[in-house]
């Protein structure tokens, strides 16, 4: 019989290659859906083929165990998250509760459904396997370079804070409960599907607008932030390799590669034939009241343990970013022109 995974987050830009991986790696897969009609759920039902969906929210414990007990999963993976770093200032509340009581719900209803306690412990070949999504956001002002999966956090966000719990409340259920629950550390990951509001996406939407003299301006904030970008589609085969360890562990996963908003940029415009500095400017409102300046992965524990390898650079994935918003805004800007033919 295929295995099953249930995901949470399966709307977003790391669910749908993950259900993507998955599916073609024979699971069946279940997608948790929250709220009432969706609009993101048709989205990713066009994208990925053969999902199922169970509803449920993250700040919802008796969802959670329901949802578990339906799908009865060989494997969780905890993607779903308020992940908009900036929105964390004005809902600290809201992103605590999901980010971080969240991961809690999902645990415990993991540990509920499988009848684990702390006398009763289930041989790791049948447990229900979890992952969490952590995030290089818990290094935050960063004690050094590169950072590694024993490197100190110091968060800058109200995100950052919820996801350091979220890592540790993972770990102390694996050491509390002997449960099979590991947390991917991952440093930014793009792709075509990245939410419009992160900065590699604004720019390479920008980029094609402006190419088609749609847009004139692109207003970013601080453009000597340096981050360590790869794509998406690569980091969702790291998250699979980590639950198929003989031994759960948390591992940091990047591309080992430093670059600044302000290389996104010039890469993104010069894809185009165009000087970024006839269209860049900045406005001070889009700086955050605690930056993150800089993060990059150590990648050696993840490569040598897991075998795991990331195939898209950082160039390419802007280009490869460039190139998609490029034919989605051409297709928008023919649409427009056919209703306004048709007198729409
Ligand atoms: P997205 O913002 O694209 O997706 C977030 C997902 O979380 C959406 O599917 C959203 O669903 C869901 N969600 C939000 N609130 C709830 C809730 N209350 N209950 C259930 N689901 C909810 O994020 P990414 O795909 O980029 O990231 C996936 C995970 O990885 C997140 O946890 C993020 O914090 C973490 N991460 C991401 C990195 C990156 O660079 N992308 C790096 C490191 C960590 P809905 O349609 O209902 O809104
Ligand atoms: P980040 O991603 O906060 O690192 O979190 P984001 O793309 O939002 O910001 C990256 C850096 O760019 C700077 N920046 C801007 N950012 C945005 N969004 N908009 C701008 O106009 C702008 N100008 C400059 C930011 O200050 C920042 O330094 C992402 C999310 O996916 C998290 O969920 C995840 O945990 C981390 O990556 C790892």
């Amino acid at each position: 019989m295929s295995r099953r995974a249930l995901i949470t987050g399966i709307t977003g830009q790391d669910g749908s290659y993950l259900a993507e991986y998955l599916l073609s790696q024979g699971y069946q897969v279940w997608g948790l859906i929250r709220g009432q009609a969706n609009p993101r759920k048709s989205r990713v039902s066009r994208l990925v083929a053969d999902l199922s969906f169970v509803d449920g929210d993250l700040m919802d414990q008796g969802s959670l165990v329901s949802a578990v007990d339906k799908v009865q999963p060989d494997e969780v993976y905890n993607l779903g998250a308020i992940s908009f770093v900036p929105m964390s200032w004005q809902q600290a509340e809201l992103v605590t509760e999901v980010n971080g009581m969240g991961v809690l719900r999902v645990l415990e209803a993991i540990r509920m459904v499988s009848g684990l306690n702390s006398s009763q412990r289930v041989d790791v070949g049948k447990q229900i396997r979890f992952y969490q999504a952590s995030s290089s956001e818990m290094f935050g002002k960063v004690a050094e370079t590169p950072q590694k999966e024993t490197t100190s956090f110091h968060p800058r966000s109200p995100y950052g804070v919820a996801k350091a719990y979220g890592h540790f409340i993972t770990k102390n259920y694996r050491e509390s409960f002997g449960m099979y629950a590991v947390s991917g550390m991952l440093f930014n990951h793009e792709s075509p599907r990245r939410g419009s509001e992160f900065v590699t996406r604004k720019i390479t939407l920008a980029v094609a607008k402006i190419k088609l003299g749609l847009q004139e301006k692109l207003e970013l904030g601080n453009l000597d932030a340096v981050r360590d970008w790869g794509f998406a589609g690569d980091y969702v085969r790291a998250m699979h390799l980590m639950l198929q360890q003989d031994e759960p562990g948390d591992y940091v996963v990047g591309t080992g590669e430093m670059h600044s908003v302000r290389d996104a940029v010039r890469i993104a415009f010069d894809h185009v034939g165009l000087d970024w500095r006839d269209h860049v400017v900045i406005n001070p409102a889009l700086v955050r009241p605690a930056e993150v300046e800089i993060l990059c992965a150590d990648t050696t524990r993840v490569k040598a343990a897991l075998g795991w390898e990331p195939e898209v650079d950082f160039p390419e994935l802007m280009r490869m970013m460039v190139d998609s918003d490029l034919e989605q805004a051409l297709r928008e800007h023919e649409y427009a022109d056919l209703l306004h033919a048709a007198n729409w």
